[in-house]
């Protein structure tokens, strides 16, 4: 009999070359012809993503763009619209509400969804996420594909199954014979390496997986060994995470050396910055729900100072004003800096601290 947790119902939804999709319908002219995101000006950059008519010259994303150009001379180039992106990504996350609060978004485009105790569709996980797609092409515009299955592992191997603008359903019933002979690359934390060792000691399956035992797998794959297998039988236990509520967000560096000088401190910031401008990005926070920006910095004899400012927009000026006034309060080395914003409501996003000690 199986047990409860392989009886959930988890949607992965997974937007289709989202980036690419968002650029295509805001600029009809591209329609049908290969678009990849990414500068043309950037010599050694690379692609974001590709739309459909790209990819089928081999064009796809993290793929440099003169490369990509080689393989497809008529790509035509687009750059990227990161704040576009991330609007497009709040109206669907509204959407996921709709149907259950376990949301897990894993980025801008994709997301887990536990929809076990979910009424509506008759309780079907595969009429909900086909709901939730037809909602999404309604609202957006843009297409999603979506996996139904009764684990995450499963989910997100179904959602890339019928890509684009489609879906695939695992059921409990299903799920030995799907995985038997899925490829071991299609196992989240299989990357090329692993998939490397495990070819070579003649693993190509999951089948072939679970005819191995837990100890032969760690001897390849150390620890991973043991999720491994279990990912294998197509077991996975883990659960929607749903982020948690947070008041602010910060991002914080410890310099190897203090810092004697506010001119040095300054060069700092920019950087820290822009690592907390990517930041809020990627946990879908915008401006409007900045309450306050502070900052912080530890003096050399580990007392440390904040100093916030409720009034200022979220520009990097403001932060140097600040870090300014907190330098002032003491004039002594400084070891830490950190850069933060307050939330106006609480906003649920996952704990976000970071502290480099590689400056
Ligand atoms: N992205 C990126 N750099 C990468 C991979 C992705 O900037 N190396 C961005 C661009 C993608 C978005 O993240 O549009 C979502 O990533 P996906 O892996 O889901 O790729 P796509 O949505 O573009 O395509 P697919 O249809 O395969 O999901
Ligand atoms: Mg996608």
């Amino acid at each position: 009999m199986a047990s409860p947790f392989f009886m959930r119902k988890i949607i992965h939804i997974d937007m289709d070359s989202f980036y690419a999709s968002v650029e295509v319908r805001d600029n009809p002219s591209l329609k049908g012809k290969p678009v990849g995101i990414g500068s043309a000006t950037e010599k050694r950059g690379v692609l974001c993503t590709a739309n459909y008519e790209a990819r089928k010259y081999g064009v796809k994303a993290a793929l440099s763009t003169m490369y990509a150009l080689k393989l497809c001379p008529d790509l035509i180039l687009v750059k990227p619209n990161f704040e576009k992106y991330q609007e497009e990504s709040l109206k669907i996350r509204e959407i996921f509400k709709e149907y259950t609060e376990l949301i897990e978004p894993l980025s801008l485009d994709e997301a887990f969804l536990d929809v076990s105790d979910c009424k509506k569709c008759e309780g079907s996980a595969t009429l909900i996420a086909q709901e939730i797609r037809a909602k999404i092409f309604d609202k957006t515009k843009l297409t999603a594909s979506a996996g139904i299955a009764p684990n995450k592992f499963l989910a997100k191997v179904a959602s890339d199954w019928n890509k684009p603008n489609g879906q695939f359903v695992i059921t409990p019933e299903d799920v030995a014979e799907f995985v038997y002979k899925l490829p071991l690359k299609k196992i989240f934390g299989v990357g090329k390496v692993t998939a490397t060792k495990l070819h070579d000691q003649g693993f190509k399956t999951c089948g072939d997986i679970q005819k191995a035992s837990i100890r032969e797998l760690r001897d390849i794959v150390g620890s991973f060994g043991e999720s491994l297998h279990k990912y294998s039988k197509g077991i996975d236990d883990r659960e929607v995470c749903t982020t948690r509520e947070r008041k602010s967000i910060s991002v914080e560096h410890t310099f190897k050396e203090d810092i004697l000088e506010v001119k040095e401190v300054a060069k700092k910031v920019e950087k820290i910055f822009a690592e907390l401008k990517y930041r809020l990005k990627n946990k879908n926070v915008g401006k409007n729900e900045i309450k306050s920006i502070f900052i912080k910095l530890k003096f050399n004899d580990f007392q440390q100072t904040t100093v916030s400012d409720l009034n200022s927009s979220f520009e990097l000026s403001d932060y140097l004003q600040l870090v300014n006034r907190g330098f002032k309060r003491k004039e002594a080395p400084v070891r830490l800096l950190g850069l933060g914003v307050q939330l106006k409501t609480q906003k649920k996003v996952s704990k976000y601290q970071l502290n480099f000690l590689n400056e």
